[in-house]
């Protein structure tokens, strides 16, 4: 991409930001850094790798549900929808629902990467010729406005595959899905990836992988630090540590000091305590009661929702209102 005063000017103010909330997540006790940050292009890259992995269940799973129950759901979403998509990658999940929709008007991808949007974007429209693609380069987590599409749409609805809700903690979560209520107004739907409870084993495994991807997706964030803001952290001094609360239904991320240290960022040093953790990340496991409830909580009705073979996964549709 070229690099005009622009985009030079937006990339100087997202450093600023990455440093802004890295500084504050490491004075905090206990220390904790941004899970958003993980996504640079090595980042992502090591997350797609995830996903291929033996132990990491999610993708598969949601898969070979939307492989088996897109067209049930594409009936449940309904004719003339504006499909927007949150976080929406590669999306190979995405031409699943797509082909499974009856007569949609519009499919509205939002991501903040720029790039990959629009890359995405361009393919799905020579793929979809009869489908109004409309990318938006946005933050899901504020407010947006949806783009017009030429083709007038009866009702929007939100798919947000991939559990990436898991990463709210509920109150978070809750608002997330409230701003999706607003968002599409009377009438309108969701369509949601959810990672559900299950024996602490599957869950634990899928977030410490034997070949050790998930540890080095996890350091990528510090080697992101160093790169990007100049930081001294030293990747060998921390170690990778994925554990599941089952009292509160989450895996707790965080890299582990392996012994007395200090790191300097941003004119600031940090010390750490042998065996000290920095937290990166949550993700949630629901049960589709408790998932029903948060969403309630948020004005919206679960309608239905389908389950791989096992029961590991869940894609649950939701509508606006009671
Ligand atoms: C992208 C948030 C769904 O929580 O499983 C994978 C991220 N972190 N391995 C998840 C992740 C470590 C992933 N989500």
């Amino acid at each position: 991409m070229k690099s005009t005063p622009v985009i030079k000017r937006r990339a100087e103010r997202a450093r600023r930001e990455f440093l802004h909330d890295a500084l504050a997540g490491l004075r905090a006790s206990p220390k904790r850094l941004p899970c958003k940050y993980f996504y640079d292009k090595r980042g992502s890259k090591l997350f797609d790798q995830i996903c291929q992995l033996d132990e990491y269940y999610l993708t598969r799973c949601e898969l070979a549900i939307m492989e088996r129950h897109a067209e049930e759901m594409g009936q449940q979403i309904g004719r003339g929808v504006m499909l927007v998509e949150y976080g929406s990658g590669s999306s190979v999940k995405t031409r699943y629902l797509l082909d499974g929709l009856p007569d949609p008007a519009a499919y509205v991808p939002v991501d903040i990467s720029d790039e990959h949007l629009h890359e995405t974007a361009r393919e799905l429209q020579r793929d979809y010729p009869r489908i109004e693609i409309l990318p938006v380069c946005a933050d899901f987590t504020t407010d947006f406005t949806l783009p017009v599409s030429n083709v007038e749409s009866t009702h929007a609805a939100v798919y947000f595959p991939g559990s990436t809700i898991g990463n709210f903690l509920p109150s978070r979560a809750t608002e997330l899905l409230e701003r999706i209520t607003r968002l599409c107004g009377t009438g309108g739907g969701l369509l949601i990836g959810i990672d559900l409870q299950k024996d602490v084993r599957t869950i634990e495994a899928a977030y410490n992988d034997r070949r050790g991807v998930t540890a080095q997706f996890n350091l990528n964030l510090l080697r992101r630090i160093n790169r990007e803001l100049d930081g001294n952290f030293d990747l060998e001094q921390f170690a990778h540590r994925a554990i599941y609360n089952a009292r509160l239904g989450r895996v707790e991320i965080s890299l582990v000091s392996r012994r007395a240290q200090v790191v300097a960022l941003g004119g600031e040093v940090f010390e750490f305590g042998n065996d000290e953790p920095i937290h990166t990340e949550h993700s949630h496991k629901y049960t589709i009661d408790g998932f029903a409830a948060m969403a309630a909580e948020a004005g919206l009705t679960l309608r239905r929702e389908w389950t791989d073979k096992d029961g590991y996964f869940a894609v649950a549709h939701l509508a606006i209102g009671p």
